[in-house]
């Protein structure tokens, strides 16, 4: 199973998904953009061709005493982005779009890795290389917008942003 594959809108899995999200859990990362009760740590993006779609990955925790929630994303890399979770369904593993506000509670962090939630860019406006750059721009009902600027990479060099 190569790793675009992995991204397709379903596919068979040889792998039980409590495998893969282990063998993906991300190393502790430093605090990157405080802002508020806001922090986002560890992004990174895959791979992409330019018209379809590209996966970026990170955490995002609210740190802050209040509950707080991504309202909208955007970047000058794709027109559109949504937040996806991967839900098993008869064997399949399937993509399926959660709808924006998506709360955080105080404490709490919203975790996205291969083979887990994920954003998902679509209709990339150009092909994404590794090594490449690119600008999100997260918006939060308390903490406001926020810019986090990350590399892409892949599983096995995966970009430390
Ligand atoms: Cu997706």
């Amino acid at each position: 199973m190569n790793y675009r594959n992995r991204q397709g809108w379903s596919l068979r899995l040889g792998l039980p998904l409590l495998a893969l999200l282990a063998a993906c859990a991300a190393p502790e990362q430093p605090q990157l953009h405080p802002t508020g009760g806001i922090r986002i740590t560890g992004m990174w993006g895959t791979p992409g061709i330019a018209g379809r779609v590209s996966a970026a990955y990170g955490t995002i925790t609210n740190h802050g005493t209040e509950p707080d929630s991504l309202v909208a994303i955007s970047s000058p890399a794709a027109p559109l982005i949504e937040v996806h979770q991967m839900v098993e369904q008869d064997g399949m593993l399937r993509m399926r779009g959660m709808k924006l506000p998506v709360a955080i509670a105080p404490g709490d962090s919203l975790a996205m890795a291969p083979g887990g939630t994920h954003l998902m860019l679509m209709e990339l406006h150009q092909s994404l290389k590794l090594g490449d750059s690119i600008t999100l721009h997260l918006s939060f009902a308390h903490a406001g917008k926020q810019e986090v600027r990350f590399q892409i990479g892949n599983e096995q060099n995966r970009p430390q942003n």
